[in-house]
């Protein structure tokens, strides 16, 4: 029998070893090589090992390998996925590197046209990756032209398979969480627990919202686990792993009631208290029984979409939620003692700061409702119409947007474009070319009054006294609207450090 082709898979570094969480890509890759016996994997994590591409160039040197395998999301971890590439590429020129993820899924172009890509899988890579691998490793053309959003080079010219259809991803078997060596050191002290574990239960997302990834990677399709797979890795994090708590990565846990219910008893069963993100609508929907069972499962947080108090806006990008739906939801949330954390997006290209001024308003009278209530603030920064799904390109004509001199604004072509520090705040929804510099200080006084006033739960850093005095130095400000130039808190929050959840949260 021929030997297995192997492959080594790279998480860049993109967060803080402290916060590093299960790198779940490289991990749902492995687990559909093993599954259907195309290959082998091994595993390196550039969050936890900070040399990651010292230890890359190890492995491929120590090892017999067939291809490199790259995980990238834009923003942050695209510099050093470039840097671990080139490093790649000028050692061992002969081995092919495949890049998967949100940014290779949303920017193909500029991704398959760098000189050291030879690969791009768009969308999910488990059933994709398999195929590519035999086939790579065969030099099969007609095979590599049957894969489904594959991108790829013949002869240099650059080849774009179609998308196809999104099959099921996980296996029924765990994940092969011993390629990461001891896997207890990815549970992490939270606010949930003193050892938190990331998990994913369901993939993708039904909803269409024209501003999100996941719906350019997923193309409105999800699936749901089975309840008896939800139980088995459950019954592994807390017995085998010894973990006391649950963070949910699925991109929206909370699907049809009938279709939840069976995953929710298991939960139930197992209280380990969890956070997750989920839909203003789904929550408000939810019957007593879901609750009930919500309640006995411990869910302590839900990360929810509120984007923006504009109801034609929301219409507009597809949210499927209206701003009334929002102020329900962090009311029942109060009453179910679920903290409700909301993201929003300012600054939106069209109205900019007057729709950046009521959606202040808009989280002030939130917060009256229920003073627990989260806020994330993000700025609105639109997906280029290229990295919507194909499906849904269709659907909608693209709306040009303009920078500050009314000039349309062209989005970078290459890796090393979007690399640059405007585009990655831009990925980052940090920063867009139509904000000056007045609305960008608005944004952060904004921020800091109220991240002072009302500092996160999550912060399990900062001191119990000095989060008090912030929030009391904040008081006056936020009760009279006063935001414009709060030296005070900036001093005083240099001392104190708050954590911002819109930096190492998700
Ligand atoms: C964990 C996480 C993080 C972690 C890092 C994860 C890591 N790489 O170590 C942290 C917290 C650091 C992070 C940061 C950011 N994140 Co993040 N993050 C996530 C989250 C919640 C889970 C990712 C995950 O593990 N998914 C589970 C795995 C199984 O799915 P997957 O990653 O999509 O992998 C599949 C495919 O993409 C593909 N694939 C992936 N890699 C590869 C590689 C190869 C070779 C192949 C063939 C295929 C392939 O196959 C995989 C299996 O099917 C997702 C949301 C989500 N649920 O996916 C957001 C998400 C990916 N993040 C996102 C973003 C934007 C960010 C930020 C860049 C910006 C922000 N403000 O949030 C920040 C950076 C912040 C900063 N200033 O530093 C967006 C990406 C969308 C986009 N427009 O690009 C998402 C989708 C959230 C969202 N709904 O907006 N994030």
């Amino acid at each position: 029998m021929p030997e297995l082709p192997r492959i080594l898979l790279i998480n860049p570094t993109i967060t803080s070893r402290r916060s590093a969480r299960f790198p779940l890509a490289l991990l749902h890759l492995a687990a559909a090589l093993q599954r259907t016996a195309a290959g082998d994997a091994e595993i390196v994590d550039g969050n936890v090992d900070r040399d990651f591409i010292q230890a890359s160039l190890g492995a491929l040197a120590r090892g017999h390998f067939d291809m490199v395998g790259i995980t990238v999301m834009g923003g942050p971890q695209l510099a050093p996925s470039i840097a671990v590439s080139r490093a790649i590429r000028e050692r061992f020129p002969r081995m092919p590197i495949c890049w998967g993820g949100y940014f290779p899924t949303l920017q193909t172009e500029a991704a398959i046209a760098a000189p050291y890509v030879d690969y791009v899988v768009r969308g999910p890579g488990d059933h994709a990756l398999p195929r590519l691998l035999a086939a790579a490793r065969d030099r099969d053309a007609a095979a590599l032209a049957r894969i489904p959003g594959l991108a790829w080079k013949q002869a240099g010219e650059v080849v774009r398979n179609a998308d196809g259809a999104i099959g099921p991803a996980a296996g029924d078997t765990l994940l092969p969480y011993d390629k990461l060596g001891d896997p207890r050191r990815y549970l992490a002290r939270t606010y949930l627990g003193e050892r938190t574990v990331a998990h994913q239960a369901a993939t993708g997302c039904r909803f269409h919202c024209t501003f999100c990834g996941v719906a350019a990677m997923f193309g409105g399709t999800t699936q749901l686990p089975p309840a008896a797979r939800l139980e088995r890795d459950l019954a592994w994090f807390r017995n085998e792993l010894g973990a006391d708590s649950v963070q949910y990565f699925d991109n929206n846990f909370f699907d049809r009631e009938r279709d939840m219910l069976p995953l929710l008893e298991v939960m139930a069963r197992y209280s380990m208290p969890w956070w997750c993100f989920a839909r203003a609508d789904a929550l408000l929907d939810l019957s007593d029984h879901a609750w009930e069972l919500v309640r006995k499962s411990r869910l302590r947080m839900a990360y929810i979409g509120a984007e923006s108090p504009n109801a034609r806006m929301l219409k507009e990008i597809r949210k499927g939620t209206r701003p009334d739906q929002t102020m329900d939801v962090v009311k029942l949330c109060r009453r179910h003692g679920v903290i409700p954390e909301l993201s929003f997006m300012v600054a939106p290209p069209e109205d900019t700061e007057a729709e950046t001024e009521r959606t202040f308003d808009f989280i002030r009278a939130l917060k009256r409702a229920n003073p627990d209530t989260e806020v994330v603030v993000y700025v609105y920064t639109p997906l280029p119409d290229a990295s919507r799904h194909a499906s849904d390109r269709r659907k909608r004509p693209p709306v040009p947007v303009f920078d500050l001199d009314g000039r349309p604004v062209v989005f970078p072509t290459t890796v090393e474009e979007w690399a640059a520090p405007q585009w990655v705040d831009y990925a980052c929804h940090a920063d867009a070319p139509w904000l000056d510099e007045r609305l960008r200080r608005r944004i952060r006084d904004f921020v800091t009054v109220l991240r002072c006033r009302f500092p996160t739960v999550q912060d399990l850093h900062s001191p119990a006294w000095g989060k008090q005095a912030l929030r009391t130095l904040a008081g006056w400000r936020y009760r009279h609207a006063r935001f414009g130039h709060p030296w005070e808190l900036e001093l005083a929050n240099r001392l104190v450090r708050l954590r911002l959840p819109q930096v190492s949260g998700l």
